[in-house]
């Protein structure tokens, strides 16, 4: 498969953030609707993408950075729906940064795209301190993680425009209390919106289509 991988060594090539507005302001100009997707290792990141691409693409043109510690597995799956995809494996690091992603700006079709997603490593503790260009932030937290991640990481609640609860069709299984989850993401962040989603069943997932969408029609109307 013909997957542009890019390898990170130590690359310190200046302030984060500058280069952060640096992306923003090349994707602003192509009017490129850019989605920054953390979470957990296993919550769902490339499941929401794979439905959303199902979903979106033959109205949209989507792309996707893939960030990984090692591996291009997830790229695979992106590439193999024929969507292009750019892997960035940060060799131990545990985030991406505003220069990976420059990089793999430097490796998609820009003028060509109007969704991107950029899924970050799996990780609870940092990705959210690293802008990357993204307009929206997403958090995806899944059930079987239990109703209490949003006290134990509140950063990355709070630094979120949206957070999507993923595996509700695992919930009968479970001790998810939804109603305390949402109680503490709304006292961290009282203008995220939370969207309920099963990436397994597509219970919910129509709502978190249509407020995409709305995005990238706001994007190209800009
Ligand atoms: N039951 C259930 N399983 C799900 C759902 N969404 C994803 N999964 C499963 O959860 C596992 C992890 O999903 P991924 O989409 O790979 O998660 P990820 O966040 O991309 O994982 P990393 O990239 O490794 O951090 C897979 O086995 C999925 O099939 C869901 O809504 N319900
Ligand atoms: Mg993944
Ligand atoms: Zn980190």
């Amino acid at each position: 498969m013909n997957i542009k991988v890019i390898q990170v060594g130590e690359k310190i090539l200046g302030k984060n953030e500058d280069k952060a507005a640096e992306n923003k302001k090349r994707l602003d100009a192509q009017k490129i609707l850019t989605i920054n997707i953390m979470s957990s290792p296993g919550a769902g990141k490339t499941s929401l993408i794979m439905a959303t691409i199902k979903q979106l693409s033959k109205k949209y043109k989507i792309a996707v950075i893939e960030g990984d510690v090692a591996s291009s597995v997830d790229a695979e799956k992106v590439s193999a729906v024929g969507i292009p995809v750019v892997q960035i494996n940060t060799g131990g690091g545990c985030h991406l940064d505003a220069f990976m992603v420059e990089d793999g700006l430097n490796n998609l079709p820009l003028p060509n795209i109007d969704l991107l997603f950029i899924e970050n490593v799996g990780n609870l503790i940092c990705p959210n301190a690293y802008l990357l260009g993204e307009e929206v932030r997403l958090m995806i937290s899944s059930t079987p993680e239990g109703d209490d991640k949003p006290y134990k990481y509140p950063a990355m609640f709070a630094d979120s425009d949206v957070v999507i609860l993923n595996k509700t069709d695992l919930q009968p299984h479970l001790d998810f209390n939804e109603k305390a989850f949402r109680k503490v993401v709304d006292g961290l962040n009282p203008d995220v919106i939370l969207f309920p989603v099963s990436c397994k069943t597509g219970a919910g997932m129509q709502e978190w289509f249509d407020w995409l969408e709305g995005k990238i029609k706001e994007k190209k109307n800009k």
